[in-house]
């Protein structure tokens, strides 16, 4: 961890009475266990806290075991001028959505993050892309600390881990990431309860959803790509929302013979939320960062204002043309 930046945040959390933490918008299972985790161990210790999901400020269906979920607030509710704002997961401050000019306002912006891409904007900048999920950085700052760690909170950070590591199967897992892991459930975290909430217990909604959406999958042979969508058609058909489709993704990009996974999921405004995976050496961030999004080397995403056809013709030009 980066001493100075690692130590300054303690700092200034200890020293702090009040305190305002957000995910990003869309958020994830390791945006929401750093968040709760976090959120939790500071109401201990007896700071007033606003937590937040920014936007729609919905949290996702396999995501409402959490503990701490009670604390969640509107993310209108936040005061103008915050004394402290934590922004985690977010690779750069688009992803506060409509928090961003609140964390702008701040007394004191801190940013915890992994994603490579991290533009480092906020004040204090506490970025390790070597670690698995925020949730471990945050773990990690909380024994630095010396704050003692509860069950709830061990759940939460557990849950980051599990999630961002795709249950300790991505290539982000090391030596690290499952000492982290052993500490958190020797703390009392759950794993069988965290896998079977987040990954087996989907709504029979969704998963008729993963079915057309496997349905429709198609593979482009020479550039080794599979793709599918999801239309805001299939969600009122299906009855599934879109919240709790994180996982997609990774059961398109099983298929054999396929390195790259896109999947485009039409929004409520019309726009396209594009979902990219790798394999191996094949990085696909850039893509995302060409067009206004970000994400880590194999797993990254960005906001098309074309429709899905469209926007696959695109993604598969800046392929070829790569
Ligand atoms: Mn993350």
């Amino acid at each position: 961890m980066k001493a100075d930046a690692a130590e300054a945040i303690i700092g200034i959390l200890e020293a702090a009475e009040e305190v305002a933490l957000t995910s990003h918008v869309n958020p994830d299972g390791d945006s929401i266990g750093s968040l709760l985790g976090l959120s939790i161990s500071l109401v201990a210790l007896g700071k007033r806290v606003w937590a937040a999901i920014p936007g729609k400020g919905i949290l996702p269906p396999q995501y409402r075991f959490m503990p701490g979920q009670d604390l969640l607030v509107p993310a209108a509710s936040f005061p103008e001028r915050c004394p402290v704002f934590v922004a985690l997961d977010c690779g750069n401050i688009e992803r506060l959505n409509s928090l961003r000019d609140k964390a702008l306002r701040a007394e004191r912006f801190i940013n915890i993050d992994h994603h490579l891409d991290n533009t480092i904007f906020a004040q204090l900048n506490l970025v390790r892309p070597d670690t698995s999920s925020t949730s471990e950085i945050a773990f990690e700052l909380l024994k630095e600390a010396r704050v003692p760690l509860t069950a709830d909170v061990a759940m939460s950070f557990y849950v980051g881990l599990m999630t961002d590591s795709g249950r300790f199967q991505h290539d982000n897992t090391n030596a690290a990431t499952f000492r982290a892991a052993s500490e958190l459930v020797a703390a009392g975290g759950n794993p069988h309860r965290a896998a079977h909430e987040v990954y087996e217990n989907q709504s029979l909604e969704y998963m008729r959803l993963i079915g057309r959406t496997l349905v429709r999958a198609e593979m482009v042979p020479n550039l080794e790509l599979i793709h599918s969508y999801v239309s805001q058609q299939d969600l009122a058909e299906t009855g599934a929302v879109m919240e709790e489709t994180e996982d997609l993704i990774d059961i398109l990009r099983m298929a054999r013979g396929s390195r790259i996974a896109v999947l485009l999921k039409q929004l409520e405004d019309g726009q396209v939320r594009v979902s990219l995976r790798s394999a191996d050496d094949v990085d696909i961030a850039w893509i995302a960062r060409k067009h206004g999004g970000g994400g880590h080397q194999r797993a990254a995403g960005f906001t098309s204002p074309y429709d899905h056809e469209t926007t696959l013709r695109i993604i598969e030009e800046e392929f070829r043309s790569n």
